[in-house]
């Protein structure tokens, strides 16, 4: 057991329940929230962390968790990161905040270099810094319409790309992101996702291609679309990998009609498929990448990076914001690719997919209400059914996901019926904790799945 030394106390990389979860400075703290903070914004965890590291979160009662979570894939380097750390400490010392636009910095300048070089295609590419990833998304479909001309933006079924008021229009889900928000921006369209698990049984991903895009050619007109948006792997609406050959004939497609093919890697991103942008499984090149998340080990950051000539269409201020590319958050993207690169980050979300997947496909043999168990790399989930049939389960998932909290395993729902449980650990997380959370999962399954 390694413990990881970061600052005046280190953080056994370890499971370890102390008090009941939640224990009573949580619960403390839980009703000094309910009186402080809005109710509008919620938290999967009944716990308040103090620390973590590593693939440990460390609660104020002194709990320790297993994290299956990364705060939504976004500590893939692990929480606070020696490297990532130390950059911080040096740029937060030598100065916070200049504003890009006002006074430039080399560090900005190396992370759009680091981003120009990391996504797919060998190309001449651009890149912007933003702060997340829906201001990310927002920026691409700016900088397609001034490249196109354009204005029609196509995405898909279970799509999530934001909370502002165009990402709300380009999500699919009406709760809790959308309901009562609108009226949301228009020019967007959806059309059907390859979802291969409620697809037709054996439809390809050329014909779910083939489907989508005959919407597209009937009801928006080939040259109307400036953009089709899609996450290589769909985030929030439940890890849906999209069937063999779907990207690629979308992409092919955008390219014939001049249309810009937008990734939205702001979940998948940054080894965290066990490529550094979930695109590359299919050697997809994107015309324009929005990035975010993983991308500077828990700093917010984002970028959108693509093809220069697109990139630079936009006139001169066209793109900006005070905080984008924070220079305390480029350092910590510069740590956090250093270290991917270093510690083959890649390869360890290959080696997690490894010990992952079978046994989640045991679990599926075993308790027959695992309908599908899908994902690539550290990306992983399971769509729970009603036994014999695809009807989800939403009140099981949810379920199973606090009995691993109460247990010291953070678990993460998502999908557009509520039943998928995804599983996002730091790609550092040790084998032997991962396999300790595999068991946590198996007995929650045991203990709540029988009665179905
Ligand atoms: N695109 C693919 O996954 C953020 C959202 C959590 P921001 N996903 C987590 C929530 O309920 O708000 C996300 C994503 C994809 C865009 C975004 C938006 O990124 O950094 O949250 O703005």
């Amino acid at each position: 057991m390694t413990d990881l030394l970061t600052g005046p106390r280190t953080v056994a990389q370890e499971r370890r329940l102390v008090t009941e979860v939640p224990g009573p400075r949580s619960r403390e703290l839980a009703a000094r929230r309910a009186a402080a903070v809005t109710s509008a914004v919620g938290s999967v965890l009944p716990v308040y962390v103090e620390r973590a590291a590593g693939g440990v979160v460390v609660d104020v009662d002194g709990n320790s968790f297993l994290d299956l979570g990364s705060g939504i894939a976004v500590t893939s380097v692990g929480h606070a990161a020696p490297e990532v750390v130390a950059a911080v400490q040096a740029q937060v010392a030598a100065f916070t905040h200049t504003c890009f636009m006002v006074g430039p910095y080399e560090g900005y300048v190396a992370v759009a270099e680091e981003l120009d070089r990391l996504t797919p295609g060998d190309h001449e590419k651009r890149t912007a810094l933003f702060n997340s990833g829906a201001e990310a998304v927002e920026n691409a479909v700016k900088v397609a319409r001034v490249a196109t001309g354009r204005s029609a933006v196509v995405v898909f079924d279970h799509a999530y790309h934001g909370r502002t008021n165009l990402t709300m229009a380009l999500t699919a889900k009406n709760k809790p992101y959308k309901h009562g928000f609108g009226p949301f921006a228009g020019e967007v369209y959806r059309v059907p996702m390859s979802y291969p698990y409620r697809d037709e049984p054996g439809m390809t991903g050329e014909q779910a291609a083939a489907r989508a895009i005959s919407l597209i050619e009937t009801q928006i007109g080939a040259e109307n679309v400036a953009a089709v948006l899609i996450e290589p792997v769909q985030g929030e609406g439940g890890f849906v990998v999209p069937a063999p050959g779907f990207l690629p004939a979308l992409t092919e497609w955008c390219r014939r009609s001049g249309a810009v093919f937008i990734a939205d890697e702001v979940q998948t991103g940054f080894c965290r498929t066990g490529a550094w942008f979930a695109a590359e499984h299919e050697q997809v090149v994107p015309d324009l990448v929005a990035t975010a998340k993983g991308i500077a080990g828990g700093l917010p950051l984002a970028g959108l990076t693509g093809r220069a000539e697109l990139m630079d269409a936009v006139h001169t201020g066209g793109l900006g914001g005070t905080y984008g590319g924070n220079p305390v958050a480029c350092a910590a993207a510069l740590a956090t690719i250093r270290t991917m690169r270093d510690q083959d980050l890649n390869g360890a979300a290959r080696a997690i997919e490894a010990t992952m997947l079978p046994r989640l496909r045991a679990l599926q043999e075993r308790t027959g209400v695992v309908g599908d168990v899908r994902g690539r790399g550290a990306m992983l989930a399971v769509e729970l059914v009603r036994p014999g049939t695809n009807e989800p389960d939403a009140a099981l998932t949810n379920a199973v996901s606090r009995a691993c909290h109460a247990e010291g395993v953070i678990t993460l729902t998502a999908g557009t019926f509520g039943n998928v449980l995804r599983f996002l650990p730091p790609l550092v997380i040790g084998q032997d904790l991962l396999t300790e959370a595999l068991d946590v999962l198996d007995a929650a399954f045991d203990a709540h799945a029988a009665a179905r």
